[in-house]
């Protein structure tokens, strides 16, 4: 069985290298290819793919499995010639859920206790006492309360923050106030002083965060947007940065990655930019999960965390 990894690579990432050290120190007879050097294309039973080249996967007649390299599968689906009957799996790790727990958290305080304005003071060496809203009266609004947004909220629960989460079905989650579907979404939104998105890119999804959400929101709230680049409208943002709707925003992910250097981000006074690393999993925690993904298919095992390709997650 051959698997073949289908991923366009920066040629400057170091993650890479060691992630398939690590695939072929636990499975030392692991017949791994790496496009374009994939060989005979019908031994290629198993597919590892991030945004894989348009057209290719449909021709590996005797694919069994596409394995997304992350957690979200849009960057695969996008393929009009994606076969119908191969199940796509996307990785689910606790430390996945936790580096998402870490990057949210950190947002969220750096947020409520205004370290971006304490740095622009720090620049002007002004010692400014700023004040703080307590965290009782800092809600956390969650977009997605699947994997990551319901592991995020138990643990900003933790910390006094109230929290609120939207889904498209119905959820009951302790300490959490849950809203589901569109008819909800505004009043999800009134309250909310920061508003994390951690849904996955769908038909539905895409544009979610725009003016019309932005103003659902309280006056100056912020945006963490760990989703997709793709739910943004990112003139919005501008826009709402501009007249004091948003007072701040923190972004792994955008419309065009890497962000172009000439991007308005990269040099607004209330915007993080962070190149999509909020979860990125270690290699050898990533080569577990495709390891034993592998297995599941030798063995005949069932599946684990297989895409809905009707619902697009
Ligand atoms: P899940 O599939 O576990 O959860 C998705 C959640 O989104 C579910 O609660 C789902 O609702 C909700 N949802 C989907 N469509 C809609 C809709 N139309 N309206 C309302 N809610 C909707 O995904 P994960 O939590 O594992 O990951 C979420 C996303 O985070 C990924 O798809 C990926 O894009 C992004 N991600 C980004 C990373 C990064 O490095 N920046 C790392 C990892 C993930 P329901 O429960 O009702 O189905
Ligand atoms: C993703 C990931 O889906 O990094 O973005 O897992």
């Amino acid at each position: 069985m051959a698997v073949l990894i289908l991923a366009e690579i920066e040629p400057t990432d170091p993650w890479f290298p060691g992630f398939i050290t690590q695939l072929k120190q636990g499975k030392p007879n692991l017949d791994l290819r790496v496009w374009p050097e994939c060989g005979k294309i019908e031994e290629i039973e198993i597919v590892l793919a991030w945004l894989p080249p348009l057209g290719v996967i449909q021709r590996l007649a005797n694919l069994k499995l596409i394995i997304s390299l992350g957690a979200g599968v849009d960057q695969i689906l996008i393929d009009p010639d994606l076969p119908d009957h191969i199940p796509i799996i996307r990785l689910v790790s606790e430390q996945k859920s936790r580096q998402m727990v870490e990057y949210v958290t950190l947002a969220v305080l750096l947020f409520q206790r205004r370290f971006i304005e304490y740095q622009a003071l720090q620049r002007s060496r002004r010692w400014d006492y700023l004040p703080v809203p307590d965290a009782s009266s800092f809600t956390v609004g969650i977009l997605g309360l699947g994997v990551l947004g319901s592991t995020v909220a138990k643990k900003l629960g933790s910390m006094g923050f109230p929290l609120r989460g939207w889904s498209r079905t119905p959820k009951a989650i302790v300490g959490v106030d849950c809203f589901h579907g569109w008819e909800q979404f505004k009043r999800f939104l009134s309250k909310c002083r920061v508003l994390v998105c951690l849904l996955p890119v769908t038909p539905e999804t895409e544009g979610i965060l725009c003016h019309e959400t932005f103003s659902a929101l309280p006056l100056g709230a912020y945006l963490i947007n760990v989703g997709r680049g793709k739910h943004l409208v990112e003139a919005d943002l501008l826009t709402g940065l501009d007249s004091g709707q948003i007072a701040g925003a923190c972004l792994d992910v955008f419309e065009t990655e890497p962000l172009p250097k000439s991007h308005p981000f990269w040099s607004h006074a209330h915007i993080i930019v962070t190149p999509h690393i909020s979860a990125v999993g270690s290699p050898d925690d990533v080569a577990d999960l495709i390891l034993d993904a592998i297995a599941r298919v030798e063995t005949g095992k069932p599946l684990e965390y297989v895409v809905d390709r009707n619902r697009g997650y």
